[in-house]
């Protein structure tokens, strides 16, 4: 899952914490000392007080025991290459229970790491392309750029930062960021909402909402709730004939008319159903169709304006990447998402659907579907995807 994504963002990891490391190797050794006492003694000033985030506060003279830089920069390079001997050991023991990271990883100090405009321009541009490769909408792409640009422009990193776990965490941040929108909790919407729920599943052919219904019927039914399905796909041949099998197997009540009659009065008898007979939740399948056939995305909107659901779910396929993203957008024009179920990521390699549909849409994704059985559906949520991604 995301392997492709996973592996690039692991190798500009790398690329962007090397840099960091090169800059303060370049600067002299020399220089470094002056810094050093210089912080260590500051000029008297009447501007306000240091902030706590400086890295050496007003320690008095004499200058601080000299560290072994160079065996400090050695052994932190050894530890990026995974060597096993490890290089002669600063005098003074660092003690790291965790690496600061965010705010706290900065400082005003003047010995800090800082990386160049410039020098952070060519990274972040490859880090752009990369997530272009990996199918990641153009937008999306610029916005984690910048959300990354603005963590680390014209900031100097503390001394003792793991590098490596502080790029991390500014990509985890810029991530997560284009990520979230307003998240939905469905089981909390269904136990709250007056019944019947009623929830209409749309999207292209073979994106997998039929079974996504069944998915989701078999999540509902286990939570004790009662499930109707509508067999609103009356287009395709075999599809009410699909919904059925899982109706049996799942052991919950189908309504279905003959093929290729009206989606919308079989949508709209699922409703009247559930409203009769005290039934909790109904789920409407709907024939794929293409976001770019104007008569079927009409025949949608008319078993939109009749069965009235309370839930649009897009489902789309993140094999389809880019074009998954796309087809979101038309549908959102057409009938207006709720929220998103991601289908297949299971052997999606890239990725780039599940990171662009909610910032390029405004909508969240709820659930992935993340195999072949009924169980294999997911809660998907900001942090779920960066943990994938990091892991
Ligand atoms: N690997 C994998 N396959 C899936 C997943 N979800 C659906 N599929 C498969 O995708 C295929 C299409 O699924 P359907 O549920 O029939 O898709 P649909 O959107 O209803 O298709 P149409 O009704 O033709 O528009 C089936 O073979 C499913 O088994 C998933 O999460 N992972
Ligand atoms: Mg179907």
């Amino acid at each position: 899952m995301f392997k492709n994504l996973k592996d690039r963002l692991g190798g500009f990891k790398g690329k962007l914490s090397k840099k960091l490391e090169e800059e303060l190797e370049a600067v002299p050794e020399e220089e470094l000392r002056r810094e050093e006492r210089a912080a260590a003694s500051p000029p008297p000033t009447t501007t306000k007080a240091p902030e706590p985030a400086i890295e050496t506060p007003e320690r008095p003279a004499p200058p601080p025991a000299p560290v072994d830089r160079k065996a400090q920069r050695a052994d932190r390079r050894a530890k990026r290459k995974g060597r096993k001997e490890k290089p002669p050991r600063p005098k003074k023991e660092k003690v790291k229970a965790t690496a600061p990271t965010g705010d706290a990883a900065f400082t005003d100090s003047i010995m800090g790491k800082m990386l160049k405009e410039k020098k952070l321009d060519d990274l972040l541009d490859d880090l752009e392309v990369l997530l272009l490769e990996s199918d990641v909408a153009l937008p999306v792409a610029e916005e984690i750029k910048e959300v990354l640009k603005e963590e680390l422009v014209g900031r100097r990193l503390k001394r003792d930062v793991d590098v490596d776990e502080f790029i991390e965490a500014a990509l985890r941040d810029s991530i997560r960021k284009v990520l979230s929108v307003d998240p939905v909790d469905l089981d909390v919407y269904v136990r709250e909402h007056e019944k019947p729920v009623v929830l209409m599943f749309v999207g292209v052919n073979g994106t997998g909402k039929t079974t996504a219904i069944a998915r989701i019927a078999h999540r509902y039914k286990k939570q004790g709730y009662s499930v109707v399905l509508a067999a609103g796909d009356t287009f395709r041949a075999g599809a009410i004939e699909q919904l059925t099998i899982h109706s049996e197997r799942l052991g919950v009540k189908i309504i279905k008319h003959k093929a290729g009659s009206d989606p919308a009065a079989v949508a709209y008898d699922a409703v009247e159903h559930a409203k009769a007979r005290y039934k909790d939740i109904v789920l409407i399948d709907t024939a794929g169709r293409m976001q770019t056939n104007v008569n079927l995305m009409d025949e949608m909107k008319k078993i939109q304006r009749i069965a009235k659901p309370d839930q649009v779910v897009f489902v789309g396929d993140s094999l389809a990447g880019n074009d998954a993203v796309e087809q979101a957008r038309k549908f959102e024009e057409a009938v207006g998402i709720d929220f998103a179920i991601l289908t297949k990521i299971d052997a999606d390699a890239k990725g780039g659907a599940a990171l662009s549909i909610a910032h390029a849409v405004g909508k969240p994704i709820a659930f992935v579907g993340t195999g072949q059985e009924y169980d294999d559906l997911e809660v998907f949520d900001p942090d779920w995807m960066v943990d994938r991604l990091f892991a």
